[in-house]
């Protein structure tokens, strides 16, 4: 009843003379808009059509992969270049690995968080009205499309799209046909636009908290994706450093990293991962804040060890710059710095094993609702955990010199960075969607889409592991060309089945996204019963986010079950002033 209270109290809020706005054209409503939910739509659903083509090339890697050597005539049929003579082709083999990895890593999972879900959860849960610089913040989002086309259309140019991987180490990259030319610069944007918002999300955090809203009472969303923010700040400016050198070096006549002129292919190293191990973080931490958020709302529990929480963000990312030579063990480095590497490697178990147990302590004996959102937090919970634990094996420098480069890392990279963020990004959706689009997701659908995708996940990446141990490389294109492999066979028709499961549940998810957007059941304002300020607003919030005034917050964010309350109250919101008032309803809570 404590919720009927409060539900009436915002009703009766939301009757208090309505913001007003100019009328606005559909352009500069819907596509240029400074509003920050709408680019948060906007990132998230160019974001998850990223997804999909990215799911598409997997798709053709684990066809290859299952089946080296066999004649899809099908595929020639639709893809007559990638498939010339009905098997694929190496080297558009070669340039799907780049191009899912980079879409992957920056055009789905950094810029459905940092963008999509920084953009929607930063004001709303400050009580802002939207972001410090709002059209600085509508230009960040379009250079967005800018880096993909650059990057898209290096698929077009001759030679096809680079086959250096993700990480584009040198020599190679320095060698390779234009499309590397194209993928640096796509690159240098991107890294350029998330700077630009990420100025916007940490100026926002520091100065437009309403009032009450101490750092004490920031929810871990914010405090995540507010840290995320600052680790790029120092991260991403590293590699348009090496971008625009390299790029320097393939037209310009530099030689930075080429031998021949006395550069250093390993100083791309350094710089890479430099910015790259950061980066890795850059994408789960704003997932473990989602799910930290989503455990408490939907468990009905307090976050346990809240300070703990901050603190392991805080060390993580911190960490998170000392790092990087862990990618490099197998570089030649001394091996005191092997070890040094390896200390801080091992040192940031620590903060992410705190975090860990806290999910779990969280989760025990709570009251957790099983709804889409929170077997997705679970989830992320449990992938964190086996992806971690293979983390920890892979910082001793003398195993990884076994299993650098092996399918061992493909497994725990897809396991921590891949799965566990993508779980992140999925809770978060299940979770927002109500506020973002005024309507629910179809629980069911949410649930089977689920289970489908942790086995899918499951059955994918961890025999992978094994695959790595059995010494199978990784980026080659026909295993079946190597003996001392012996049988793979098995493990990889495994693998491809299990990644068509998984690639096939996300259509699921598509129409159920697409479908509730336009149908789903109305929403209320606060579906879950959650305590965070967006969902005092109207689903979905007007621009400037607050019917009448701005919220005041009167406490922390999880009190779910609170021990002293009256009577049938099993949360107060931020917003609510005294516990009595929960139950009292009325005008007063949430006014000033
Ligand atoms: C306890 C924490 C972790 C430890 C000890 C750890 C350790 C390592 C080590 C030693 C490598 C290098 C393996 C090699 O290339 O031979 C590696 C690779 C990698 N890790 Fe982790 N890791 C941890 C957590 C994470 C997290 C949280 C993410 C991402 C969210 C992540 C993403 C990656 C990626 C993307 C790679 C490979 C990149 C590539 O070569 O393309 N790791 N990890
Ligand atoms: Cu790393």
């Amino acid at each position: 009843m404590a919720h009927g209270g409060t539900q009436a109290a915002v009703a009766g809020h939301a009757t208090g003379a309505a913001h007003h706005h100019e009328p606005q054209s559909f352009w500069r409503r819907y596509i240029f808009s400074t509003d920050h939910k709408i680019i948060a739509i906007q990132y998230l659903l160019t974001s998850l059509v990223m997804a999909a083509v990215g799911g598409f090339l997997a798709m053709l890697m684990r066809v290859q992969l299952g089946w080296p050597g066999k004649e899809w005539p099908l595929l020639e049929a639709i893809m007559p270049n990638a498939f010339k003579g009905g098997q694929m082709n190496p080297d558009f083999y070669y340039g799907a690995i780049t191009m899912h990895g980079t879409i992957m890593v920056f055009f789905f999972l950094t810029t459905a968080l940092s963008g999509g879900f920084a953009n929607f959860l930063i004001p709303l849960q400050i009580g802002a009205r939207d972001m410090a610089f709002p059209v600085l913040n509508m230009l960040s989002f379009w250079a967005f499309p800018v880096s993909i086309a650059f990057a898209l259309a290096s698929f077009f140019v001759q030679g096809g799209a680079p086959g250096t991987g993700w990480t584009a180490y040198v020599p190679l990259s320095d060698r390779e046909t234009a499309g590397q030319t194209l993928w640096l610069i796509s690159v240098f944007i991107l890294m350029l636009a998330f700077l630009a918002g990420g100025i916007n999300y940490i100026t926002t955090t520091l100065n437009m908290r309403t009032k009450g809203m101490s750092f004490s009472r920031l929810p871990l969303t914010v405090w995540a994706l507010f840290v995320t923010a600052l680790v790029g700040l120092f991260a991403f400016p590293a590699l348009m450093a090496a971008s625009l050198m390299l790029i320097f070096d393939r037209v310009g006549g530099t030689h930075f990293f080429d031998p021949a002129g006395g550069g250093d292919p390993i100083l791309w190293q350094h710089l890479f991962w430099f910015f790259g191990h950061p980066e890795v973080y850059i994408v789960i931490l704003p997932a473990m804040g989602i799910v930290s958020e989503v455990l408490a709302a939907h468990g009905r529990k307090p976050v346990f060890g809240y300070k703990y929480m901050v603190g392991s963000i805080l060390t993580i990312a911190g960490l998170s710059f000392l790092v990087w030579g862990h990618h490099m063990f197998s570089s030649g480095m001394s091996p005191t710095l092997g070890s040094i590497f390896m200390a801080t490697t091992l040192a940031i178990a620590i903060p992410s094993a705190i975090k860990t147990f806290n999910w779990l302590a969280t989760i025990y004996r709570s009251k957790m609702r099983f709804t889409a959102a929170s077997l997705y937090a679970i989830g992320f919970v449990s992938l964190f955990i086996t992806g971690g634990l293979t983390g920890i094996i892979l910082g001793n420098p003398s195993v990884d010199l076994y299993f650098h480069d092996t399918y061992f890392v493909v497994g725990h990279f897809h396991f921590i960075m891949g799965a566990a963020a993508l779980f992140g990004v999925f809770a978060g959706i299940y979770h927002w969607f109500p506020k973002m689009f005024g309507r629910m997701m179809n629980e069911r659908l949410g649930k089977i889409h689920f289970w489908l995708t942790f086995l899918g996940i499951y059955g994918t990446f961890f025999p992978m592991h094994f695959l790595g141990t059995a010494g199978m490389p990784r980026r080659i294109y026909n295993w079946d060309a190597y003996q001392f492999l012996g049988d793979v066979a098995t493990l990889n028709h495994v693998i491809s089945i299990s990644a068509f499961v998984l690639g096939a549940a996300q259509l699921i998810f598509a129409y159920n996204l697409f479908y509730s957007m336009f149908r789903g059941p109305k929403a209320e304002r606060n579906p879950w019963q959650a305590n965070t300020l967006e969902w005092w607003a109207p689903s979905p919030p007007p621009h400037g986010n607050w019917d009448e005034a701005e919220p005041v917050v009167y406490r922390w964010p999880y009190e779910y079950s609170p021990k002293d309350a009256p009577e049938g109250v099993d949360h107060i919101p931020q917003w609510v002033p005294e516990p009595a008032l929960a139950t009292a309803g009325g005008d007063r809570a949430g006014s000033r």
